[in-house]
């Protein structure tokens, strides 16, 4: 919570989905299902506090013109139980276009290029034009949550506060230049604000892409556009000096478009930190309790998170440290992603079968090297196992933030163990006591797992002391409060005219 600012300005956030997924129930009427994740626990109270508005896609497409939203169930205990339902917008989109719109470019052209795999990403117009068309469906009705929003301040006299749109990610890169150019027209008060959860590439990247200047010029349209790491934020300035020659500013992190300033700003994500805390403190042991030390992979089954490198390196430490056999075991738990993409089908056939193999390689009678789980667990085991774990592997080619790492250490409360980080997350370039490793260097991390199974108390003890005081007070209420503040500078007189 961000405690004595909150009800001064109302905030409509506006994200792909909605903080709960909408599904039919036996009596065939609506209900809400949670969707956990720290986003959400973070910022639905805020938006309840100010009471302010969610706009997204509610998780189904059967819902019927004009049918209400459910209010949540007595004795709900999501984040998002006091969210009444005249606070959320839903967005409908038919099943085509959205299919196009998110298998096809958030998932098959703006994930693998803005990760820089560019030999993966897709361009398509077809894919592209659903793209802009369900973008302009979440900008029509954010405009309208706007205008109610506006309406209101103006019947209760604060005709001086100006709601926060804040859009959220890939999906929705170009929502805000019509959220801007109607609100504008309609004389609309309003501040918009952008955050990307995914990395920023370099311009080199940024051009294959045919319409790369209608998603710079998208983002621009906001008053301030957040990144985690000042890398991605740098990127983006880059390409907007580029490719659509606007004076930039790159110590203070402007840039300028049409005689408008946008603050660029790096806003790193956290974790609600003592929550974590708290499940790691109370949930019940799930591993055995034997000799056995556990190494821990947590990650969306998603290629850009390393995973066959990961395999592959472990692979290799029992075949160069065969003493670490029957005395260690990697547990990789895998949340089934996009299974809707086929080269999400793939990786999984990929990850079958390699697990498959090292398994078979190397397991005696009551051991096995991988045990794999392919699913969702619950948040009170995932402590447990963050919690029990000697080591946490995580090692994505190219990630946002990773909040894993982060989950990982606030779970070390008892004797700690130790984090092996890719320095291709943004985490690894705050995470500075973890072993940072590069994951495609297959001997080195197989060395790095070595190194951090034999490393001593007190060396752990040192380095956790160290990352855990830094996420405690980075945590996401801090992140939250960050964008806050960012928006609020946003009224100051700063402009880049006079300043070059
Ligand atoms: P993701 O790519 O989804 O997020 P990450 O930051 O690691 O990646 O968050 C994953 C979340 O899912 C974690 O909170 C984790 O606990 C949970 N999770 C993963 N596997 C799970 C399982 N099997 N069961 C239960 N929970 C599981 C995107 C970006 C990241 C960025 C975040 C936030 O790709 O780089 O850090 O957004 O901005």
């Amino acid at each position: 919570m961000v405690p004595g600012r909150v009800s001064q300005a109302p905030l409509v956030v506006v994200s792909n989905r909605l903080p709960f997924i909408l599904a039919r129930g036996l009596d065939g009427r609506l209900e809400r299902r949670q969707s956990a994740g720290g986003l959400v626990t973070a910022v639905a109270p805020v938006v309840i506090e100010c009471k302010g508005t969610w706009v997204g896609w509610p998780g189904t497409y059967e819902m019927r013109p004009g049918e209400a939203i459910p209010e949540s169930d007595a004795g709900d205990q999501a984040p998002t139980a006091g969210l009444k339902s005249s606070q959320v917008v839903a967005v409908n989109v038919a099943k085509d276009k959205f299919d196009a719109y998110y298998n096809g470019c958030c998932n098959g052209t703006f994930w693998p290029l803005f990760h820089s795999m560019p030999d993966r990403a897709v361009f398509k117009a077809d894919t592209w034009n659903a793209y802009c068309e369900v973008n302009e469906e979440f900008a029509q009705n954010t405009l309208a949550a706007l205008r109610a929003t506006v309406a209101k301040l103006d019947a209760e006299g604060r005709v001086n506060v100006a709601p926060i749109v804040w859009v959220h990610d890939y999906q929705l890169l170009v929502a805000a230049a019509s959220i801007r150019k109607a609100a504008e027209e309609e004389g609309l008060r309003f501040r918009l604000g952008f955050f990307l959860h995914i990395p920023f590439p370099s311009w080199d990247i940024m051009r294959l892409f045919p319409w790369d200047d209608q998603i710079l010029q998208g983002m621009l349209a906001c008053d301030v556009v957040g990144f985690h790491i000042e890398d991605y934020c740098l990127n983006f300035i880059d390409c907007c000096c580029r490719r659509l020659g606007c004076r930039v500013d790159r110590n203070q992190m402007m840039v300028e478009l049409a005689g408008r300033t946008v603050h660029v700003k790096a806003l790193p994500i956290g974790i609600p930190f003592e929550r974590f805390v708290e499940l790691a403190e109370s949930a019940p042991k799930v591993l055995k309790t034997t000799e056995e030390k556990t190494i821990l992979g947590v990650d969306r089954l998603d290629y850009t998170k390393g995973l066959v490198n990961r395999i592959l390196a472990f692979e290799l430490l029992l075949e160069k440290h065969p003493e670490h056999i029957e005395k260690v075991t990697l547990l990789q738990i895998s949340v089934p992603s996009r299974t809707d993409v086929r080269e999400y089908r793939q990786l999984k056939e990929e990850m079958d079968q390699l697990i498959g193999r090292v398994n078979g390689r190397f397991s005696r009678a009551n051991w096995s090297p991988i045990r794999y789980i392919y699913g969702c667990v619950s948040q009170n085991q995932l402590a447990a196992f963050y919690r029990d774990s000697a080591v946490a592997l995580v090692t994505p080619l190219r990630d946002g933030m990773n909040l894993v790492a982060k989950e990982y250490v606030a779970c070390q409360i008892r004797e700690p163990g130790v984090l092996i980080l890719s320095p291709f997350a943004g985490a690894g370039g705050s995470m500075h006591e973890a072993l940072v490793v590069n994951p495609y260097e297959l001997d080195q991390v197989a060395e790095t797992i070595h190194r951090a199974l034999s490393m001593p108390l007190d060396e752990r003890e040192l380095r956790m002391t160290q990352l855990r005081r830094r996420e405690r007070k980075n945590d996401v209420s801090r992140w939250l409060e960050s964008f806050l503040d960012a928006m609020d500078g946003v009224n100051d007189e700063t402009s880049l005219v006079g300043n070059l």
